[in-house]
């Protein structure tokens, strides 16, 4: 190996380094050499680096990977000829290994054939410098080495950032922002599927509309935002009430939506029972509106096969006819599809329950 000596380069080499530095990580290198004055001769070079925080280091392939299980490191800087592991085989071990997969590795070695050049980088290696090594080259290639580690950790922060704000997205597209719960979109696509796998293996499939009762009402007497938390409520009161197979969605405005898969019309009755008297039952605490008085709903129930719906869409407008039903009958209180069969019961078509 050769100091350089030429102010220039070192100067260049200097340059870069601190370019690097610059807001930059300190970073830890991994020395692989079987040789001590080599290994020095690399300290000694490597330590003025303000990139670099700590220089580790290992006689040979074997040693290094060993190291590595305990001491993770940023940059590699291996020698080929060794004795127990050979650099190659050292690299190979490191880059079948994922958690070593983002290290950067230079390899180092007085095998200046192009073949041994093409062979450390088909493995895997960042780069390679023949020995014997020019120090200001050698603090070039250290340098832009760990301007690239730089690099592609700015780019996996980025990658993270981007999945992230795209699952925020998926949720914001899908989610109702005032309940929580599935929007009518995210609700509509649930049904589809449920739809036609219902259809295929022959299940019943019930589902419920329900509106809250006299909500114009309700907002007029306790202001616009306690109507938000009592629409909150209801969702709240929906989710909880339902299995979690099945699905609950805000269809718009005071009007909610579930299905209930392999669910019969009887079954479809208990369930609209239960979430009539939860909504009823529930009662609201809000900030200087003591005792808000809980509200009522009104459910229309459809279910296939029941009710011969071809498409999800016939199902819901079944319902929202048992829905208007319920309403013109008084309202809270749940409702069957007038085109349905009569449940197992004593109920009549179209009658409260
Ligand atoms: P009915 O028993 O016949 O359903 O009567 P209703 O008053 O509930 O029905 P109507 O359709 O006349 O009124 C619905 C009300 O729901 C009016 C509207 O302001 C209110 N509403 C719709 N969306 C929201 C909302 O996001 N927040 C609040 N606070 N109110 C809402
Ligand atoms: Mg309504
Ligand atoms: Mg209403």
């Amino acid at each position: 190996m050769s100091d350089s000596g030429e102010a220039g380069t070192d100067a260049a080499a200097a340059q870069a380094a601190d370019a690097t530095a610059y807001a930059s990580p300190r970073r830890r290198v991994l020395i692989v050499d079987d040789s001590h004055a080599v290994r020095v001769a690399l300290r000694e070079a490597l330590v003025g680096l303000p990139a670099i925080d700590e220089i580790v280091e290992a006689v040979d392939g074997i040693d290094a990977l060993s190291l590595l299980t305990h001491t993770p490191v940023d940059l590699i800087l291996s020698d080929i000829t060794m004795p127990r592991l050979d650099g190659f085989k050292f690299l190979s071990a490191v880059r079948n290994n994922p958690r070593y997969r983002d290290v950067m590795v230079i390899m180092l070695s007085a095998l200046g054939e192009s073949v041994d050049k093409v062979r450390g980088l088909t493995l895997g290696a960042n780069d390679y410098v023949t020995k014997p090594f020019e120090r200001a080259e050698l603090l070039a290639r250290v340098t832009v080495m760990l301007k690239m580690k730089e690099l592609q950790e700015e780019l996996q922060r980025k990658a993270a950032a981007l999945e992230r704000a795209n699952l925020e997205l998926e949720r914001l597209a899908n989610q109702d922002g005032l309940t929580g719960l599935p929007n009518r979109r995210s609700f509509f696509s649930r049904l589809e599927i449920e739809f036609h796998r219902s259809r295929r293996f022959g299940d019943s499939l019930s589902l419920l509309m329900l509106d809250i009762d006299h909500f114009k009402r309700f907002n007029d007497n306790h202001g616009h935002q306690v109507g938000d938390e009592a629409l909150r409520m209801v969702g709240a009161a929906l989710a909880e009430g339902i299995r979690s197979y099945d699905c609950a969605g805000r269809y718009g405005g005071e009007e909610f939506i579930c299905f209930l898969p392999e669910t019969k019309p009887a079954a479809a009755l208990v369930v609209a029972e239960r979430l009539r008297q939860c909504v009823s039952a529930a009662r609201m605490t809000v900030a200087g509106s003591d005792g808000v008085p809980g509200m009522t709903v009104s459910i229309g129930i459809a279910t296939w096969p029941d009710c011969p719906a071809e498409r999800p869409d016939d199902l819901v407008a079944a319902a929202d006819r048992a829905l208007y039903q319920a309403k013109a009958e008084g309202r809270n209180r749940s409702v069957f599809s007038v085109s349905l069969k009569q449940p197992e019961g004593d109920l009549p078509n179209g009658a409260p329950c």
